[in-house]
């Protein structure tokens, strides 16, 4: 069994992390080192490290992170589109991914500049 991720510390409650949500498939808390002034990771609750590893099973918990964001969204008072947010998700070495377990980041507060860095 390989080491568990510090996601997978904050969902078991071994390391504290106020959580901004949680059901029964998802956590979410804020980023340590936010690049905007909302930045809330939303994680499954179950290890998935990447989103190209899940599979057909992982079907309601790929949901379940987003819905949950839309939830996160409308709680922060940012679901309404004159705001908005954004939602990334970095697979492997070249997107950035440091930490393998799936999670969504949910960016919000400032001006998202496209294309992304
Ligand atoms: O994003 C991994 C993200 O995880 C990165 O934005 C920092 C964040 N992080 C790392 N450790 C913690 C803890 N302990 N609490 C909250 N946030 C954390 P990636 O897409 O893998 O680059």
């Amino acid at each position: 069994m390989s080491e568990k991720t510090i996601f997978q510390k904050i969902v078991d409650r071994e390391i504290p992390a106020p959580l901004v949500y949680e059901d029964e498939l998802v956590a979410a808390f804020n980023d340590i080192a936010p690049q905007a002034p909302i930045h809330v990771l939303i994680v499954p609750k179950k290890v998935i490290p990447r989103v190209g590893e899940a599979v057909a099973e992982d079907q309601a918990t790929l949901g379940a992170l987003l819905l949950a964001a839309g939830k996160i969204a409308d709680k922060l008072g940012i679901k309404d589109r004159s705001q908005g947010f954004r939602l990334v998700i970095n697979h492997g070495k070249d997107a950035g991914e440091t930490v393998p377990h799936l999670h969504v980041h949910l960016l919000a507060g400032r001006d998202l500049a496209w294309p992304p860095g």
